[in-house]
């Protein structure tokens, strides 16, 4: 069975534009739970540790100067089949093929400002809401 959970990142550009709360009404809407929440400010290794598996691609360096330039909120999300679910509510990362009504398609300035992270996996879950929260600052199940 899918998991029930998923990671996002408020990303630094739509926290400055003070987008947060408009993106999170949008993902409670869709009929996510938050079950953790922080807002962090990341260095620049801890940039480069939650993407190293994009270490060697050419926009590496700007990822991650854009992920440490600002305050990030961080989100562990709980919904049936939360990983599709929420990829599809956030919209493809380029938002100039995200459809209508995405948050990439409303929030996103460009491919590497896209607004919003969202976990690609269940095993990419895991680590991720691992990076940011101990297993005490999070439910695993709906109340
Ligand atoms: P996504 O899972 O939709 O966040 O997309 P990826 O894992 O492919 O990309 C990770 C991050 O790298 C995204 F936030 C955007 C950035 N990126 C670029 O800046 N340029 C690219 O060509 C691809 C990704």
């Amino acid at each position: 069975m899918a998991g029930i959970k998923t990671l996002t990142m408020i990303k630094p550009g739509a926290v400055h534009k003070r987008h947060i709360g408009a993106i999170f009404n949008m993902i409670e809407e869709a009929g996510f739970r938050i079950s953790a929440i922080k807002s962090v400010k990341m260095t620049d290794e801890e940039a480069e540790e939650f993407y190293a598996e994009h270490k060697e691609k050419p926009f590496f360096p700007e990822l991650v100067d854009f992920m440490s330039s600002g305050p990030i909120v961080a989100a562990i999300l709980l919904k049936e089949n939360a990983i599709e679910d929420f990829r599809k509510l956030i919209g493809s990362t380029d938002p100039l093929q995200a459809k209508e009504g995405t948050i990439r398609k409303l929030f996103a300035e460009s491919m590497s400002h896209n607004a919003i992270h969202g976990s690609d996996s269940d095993e990419s879950a895991d680590r991720e809401c691992s990076f940011f929260f101990s297993k005490k600052e999070f439910l695993e199940k709906h109340p």
